[in-house]
């Protein structure tokens, strides 16, 4: 039985949309299929609206303003990646004797495993702090992954009318064997120039849709790649974009795990840390995915991820033809991916794993 009746989730927004992005998502999972009362304070309103619907799903979005009223404490509070909870939202848990949650970014690396789930001691009030960490294996929170997803995914894919309905709602050409097509979401560090001069040279031509706020509307045109700029769309659309899709550029954290649930080719562009620590974050999760490839597509796109987030590499037309997409390398990025989607789907999820948890600490009260 579920003792957690509410739950808190507190968002400081440090800047794009990654934070917000995993907060609405696992809020909205939260309500929508555990049937529980959350709020989400989150202290930057803009960013949350350009990825929220209007429809909150149940969700009370709270503006997180400095020295909010805030009395009575949720059954669990989660302050998302360690944002700094104010005191008296702190004295108030302490009241309410909440299961109190720091949940950290993903990251595949092996220390992970060993951090899941340790608990501290809050200094002044004595509450404890149990840290939860993503992850993609079972010693880990796992990550967020909402109640009939998957077989969404599958009716669509195998659905061509749907695909092309879901496209014209979205400014997106219908499906036409002709193209490659391919989304786009990136930072301004990765050499874009140089990926679409090469894409150019790919053996069918390419179609790339590129969310963004305000889309032009006249698609630009470079060799035989088309840049199509799309309204930027909400979290459950963005979903729809990557099924459409036969590969897919994301980045941050939460459209990198949702491209990993749609099972189709991806390249993670990654969020950068200082000295250069988000490379040794990224050459572990390619090892992690390394077993799910053949080898040659496992090379591939591993050259490929390097190019793409190594700061001062040049995609030469050599690298690109070495590690580039042509027909028979996106077959085999294809199944690597497949298999790593359904490893994925095959691990108990993050809001689930968190309720289980929470529940445990309640009942030791
Ligand atoms: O926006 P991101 O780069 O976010 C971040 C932040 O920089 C953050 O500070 C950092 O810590 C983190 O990355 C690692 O990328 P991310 O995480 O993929 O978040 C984007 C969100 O926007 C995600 O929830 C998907 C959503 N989205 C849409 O809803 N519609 C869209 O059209 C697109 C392109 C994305």
């Amino acid at each position: 039985m579920n003792l957690i009746k509410s739950i808190d989730i507190f968002c400081a927004v440090v800047d794009n949309f990654g934070d917000i992005g995993v907060c609405w998502r696992l809020s909205r999972q939260l309500s929508l299929d555990h049937h529980i009362t959350v709020r989400l304070f989150v202290d930057d309103m803009e960013s949350a609206k350009a990825i929220m619907p209007d429809d909150r799903s149940g969700v009370e979005v709270i503006h997180w303003v400095k020295d909010i009223d805030y009395h009575q404490a949720a059954d669990m509070v989660i302050e998302a990646f360690a944002c700094p909870l104010p005191d008296n939202v702190i004295a108030a848990m302490v009241a309410k004797k909440s299961v109190w949650i720091d949940l950290e970014y993903i990251s595949a690396e092996d220390w992970v495993a060993g951090c899941h789930a340790i608990p501290s001691k809050h200094p002044s009030t004595g509450l404890t702090k149990t840290l939860f960490f993503p992850g993609f294996d079972a010693q880990t929170g796992g990550i967020i992954r909402e109640n009939g997803l998957i077989s969404r995914r599958n009716a669509f894919l195998n659905d061509e009318n749907a695909h092309n309905l879901w496209r014209k709602a979205h400014f997106i050409p219908e499906i036409d064997q002709k193209y490659i097509d391919i989304s786009l979401f990136c930072y301004k560090t990765a050499p874009l120039d140089q990926l679409i001069e090469h894409l150019g040279g790919a053996d069918k031509p390419i179609r790339l849709f590129r969310p963004v706020r305000t889309p032009q509307n006249t698609p630009q045109k470079v060799g035989s790649v088309e840049i199509i700029e799309i309204p930027f769309l909400s979290q459950v659309d963005y979903d729809y974009l990557l099924w459409t899709c036969d590969f897919n550029f994301v980045r941050g954290e939460d459209s990198f795990v949702r491209a990993q649930l749609a099972g189709k080719p991806f390249i993670w562009n990654i969020y950068v840390q200082e000295e250069a620590a988000h490379l040794v974050k990224l050459h572990a999760f390619l090892e992690k995915i390394r077993p799910f490839y053949d080898e040659a597509s496992f090379e591939r796109l591993a050259n490929l991820h390097d190019l793409w987030n190594e700061e001062g590499q040049i995609l030469t037309k050599h690298s690109w033809d070495v590690c580039g997409l042509s027909l028979q390398s996106l077959a085999g990025l294809k199944s690597g991916a497949q298999n790593w989607s359904d490893y994925l789907c095959n691990q108990i999820d993050l809001s689930t794993q968190l309720l289980t948890f929470a529940n445990t600490q309640i009942t030791k009260k």
